[in-house]
């Protein structure tokens, strides 16, 4: 079997995807998920102009040595660029070898551990009113798990906090460069508690919560903030200090029993060595598409389990079909699973992208169609092509540059 064909396809049914599409001389397609929020078309170069021309020719089969080829061979390594365009063609290649054999993908990663895959839906308000309605929302949809997001009084725009957020008719025809949005954390750690009181007193004690602090506090910050709210006993604090300087994750596990997610920003198991050797999270948190595709994944789940650690694979709506089913396939094969992000996609990407990957009664379920499950309707996806969008950037009130 030889690859004869490999094309990336890009498509904004609603915001920006990139997928790679390979074809074999036998026919059999796959497909791998590249997108990259606000650098899509780094990963798209990447791919057409120095992947694409040493695959073809090259046996389809030989998954583990292609991905070491584009890895080492490419000399200058890492990096969310280079792996998002091998995670394309790792996953495509598994798309390919699933549907040869004709077997769902997770039968190939070793079978299923459990019969569905438990999700967590995103829950946001401007205000703690608005915050409990969307709660309601979600728990409406079925979903069992909630991440909860609020605005931060005071401030104008929040992180999570969309659909209707205080952005002015200027900034939104900026919409092509990135959107500047304010931040205090110093308000925002005398609110977090409050929001957190309130939903503990709206639902109970047992309604497992999480919340994503996107890499905006120090250490210290961290370590206070996660003292102060475990008596709210979270599911897990998210991203609660950037985690470059992994050691920095030492004084915020001294001070706090809090549990601990980090890695959607990490792309090769070197991001989360101290991490997991010291067991300073409690879950990995990479994609698929940004982390070099599922076989470092597996490899990666793997090293996390000597220390306990479990799966929550990163599975915001930048994460295409195509990925989210590569995560479902590997969150129902892999023992140390943890939960799955999923904020669904829309109902034209779900035209686009047609899968096999069913969401009901707040979990998920790969299905049962050979390879990943995903179909791309490429003449519908042409008529979606790329708008230049950026995520936002974060400014503190005296304009310093802040982590978003
Ligand atoms: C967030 C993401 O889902 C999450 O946990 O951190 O929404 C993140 O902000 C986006 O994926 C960035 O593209
Ligand atoms: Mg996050």
């Amino acid at each position: 079997m030889k690859i004869v064909d490999a094309r990336v396809i890009v498509t904004s049914p609603g915001r920006n995807f990139v997928t790679l599409k390979i074809t074999t001389d036998d026919g059999v397609t796959g497909l791998g998920d590249a997108t990259l929020n606000g650098r899509e078309l780094a990963v798209v170069s990447y791919l057409r102009d120095h992947v694409v021309p040493l695959l073809i020719g090259t046996d389809p089969h030989r998954i583990e040595d292609t991905w070491q080829t584009l890895y080492r061979g490419a000399y200058w390594r890492r990096g969310p660029v280079t792996m998002a365009a091998i995670a394309a063609v790792d996953t495509a290649l598994w798309d390919i070898k699933a549907k040869v054999c004709g077997l769902p993908l997770y039968q190939l990663l070793g079978g299923a551990s459990r019969d569905r895959v438990r999700t967590y839906g995103h829950a946001n308000g401007r205000d703690i009113p608005e915050l409990l309605d969307s709660v309601r929302a979600r728990l409406a949809e079925g979903y069992k798990s909630v991440r909860v997001q609020t605005g931060v009084p005071g401030l104008q725009t929040v992180y999570g906090v969309h659909a209707g957020t205080a952005i002015d008719a200027a900034q939104l025809d900026q919409r092509a460069l990135p959107v500047v949005e304010d931040w205090d954390t110093g308000a925002y750690l005398r609110h977090l508690p409050r929001v957190l009181e309130a939903v503990r007193s709206e639902f109970g004690p047992d309604l497992p919560l999480l919340h994503d602090a996107h890499h905006r506090l120090t250490p210290q910050q961290a370590a206070r903030l996660g003292k102060e709210i475990e008596r709210y006993d979270l599911f897990w604090l998210e991203d609660c200090t950037p985690a470059e300087d992994q050691r920095g994750l030492r004084l915020v596990r001294q001070h706090t029993t809090v549990p601990l997610a980090i890695g959607e920003v990490f792309n090769t198991v070197f991001d989360y060595q101290t991490l997991i050797d010291e067991q300073l999270i409690d879950y990995v948190r990479s994609a698929v598409t940004h982390f070099g595709g599922v076989t470092p994944m597996r490899k990666l789940f793997d090293y996390a389990a000597q220390r306990q650690i479990k799966s929550a694979i990163h599975g915001p709506e930048d994460i295409s079909p195509v990925g989210m089913a590569a995560a479902i396939h590997l969150d129902l094969a892999v023992h140390n699973f943890g939960i799955q992000e999923y904020s669904g996609h829309t109902a034209l990407t779900n035209e686009v992208f047609r899968h096999a990957y069913t969401f009901d009664d707040g979990h998920l379920h790969p299905g049962e169609a050979p390879g990943l499950g995903v179909e791309l309707d490429e003449e519908l996806a042409a008529g979606h092509p790329y708008v230049p969008a950026y995520l936002p950037v974060n400014r503190l009130q005296d304009g310093t540059l802040h982590d978003w």
